[in-house]
């Protein structure tokens, strides 16, 4: 596929040279709208402070059993055992191939009281707002001009959890949902592939403090996914901000 990266200098992705496809650099907003055909993205590299990005790394790892800084958390085998200080995590399963097998990756949800959510057949109930999760969604929010009254957290351990395609169309997000993904730790590729045309892929790389918005049709047109990365040995954080019906 022929890409083009506007500024090869500051673009920090390429975009398919074809028509449909844009990215327009937003001065006051520090970020890119971003066009493809039938979807709207904004992406902005350095969105949240570098003292932010920090400590909410630290935030969500902070617990009563190990040193975040030194454990490496896929050889802890039972994550429920751990008493996180300010995230719930767990760890779900799912059936695949006639198997129950661990999520790739650990979860949390968070939101308003009974905005229930299910993806991938499991049914979350939403744990009730911290502080610092209002804190991160107020930052959004004022960015982007849309409410949100739930979150889901996911924690990519290292390179070898990951997520599969899909695309986030369930219907209590409504028909053209907006959704915010923030993103701290190490970085990871979030590609975002055509529904009728796989061929057509734009690769994202969301970096500690990147904020990323997704918008108009592309839930219905597109899927995505954070592909395996076998080299990255530390952990990530994404939060996906929703507005669920
Ligand atoms: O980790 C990411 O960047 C994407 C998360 C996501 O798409 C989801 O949870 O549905």
């Amino acid at each position: 596929m022929d890409l083009f990266s506007g500024n090869p200098e500051q673009m920090p992705f390429a975009m398919p040279r074809s028509p449909g496809f844009d990215a327009v650099w937003a001065e006051d907003r520090r970020g890119y709208n971003i066009t493809v055909p039938n979807g709207a993205m904004f992406y902005s590299e350095c969105f949240f402070e570098k003292k932010v990005s920090d400590r909410c790394v630290e935030y969500f790892q902070e617990n009563d059993s190990y040193d975040w800084k030194n454990v490496r958390w896929r050889d802890v085998e039972d994550i429920s055992k751990i008493c996180f200080k300010n995230i719930n995590w767990k760890q779900d399963n799912i059936r695949l191939y006639g198997k129950t097998v661990p999520l790739p990756r650990l979860t949390a949800w968070y939101g308003d009281e009974g905005r229930n959510y299910t993806y991938s057949g499991i049914t979350s109930k939403p744990n009730p707002w911290n502080e610092g999760l209002l804190y991160i969604r107020r930052l959004v929010e004022q960015d982007c001009g849309a409410q949100f009254n739930s979150l889901l957290l996911n924690w990519y351990r290292d390179g070898a959890d990951h997520l599969s395609w899909h695309s986030d169309d369930e219907r209590e997000l409504g028909r053209n949902p907006v959704i915010a993904s923030a993103n701290f730790g190490a970085e990871r590729d979030f590609v975002i592939r055509r529904k009728d045309d796989k061929s057509q892929k734009v690769v994202f790389p969301l970096r500690h403090g990147t904020l990323l918005l997704m918008s108009g049709a592309l839930q219905h047109h597109w899927e995505h996914a954070v592909p395996k990365r076998t080299k990255i040995s530390g952990s990530r954080f994404n939060l996906t901000f929703r507005h669920v019906a």
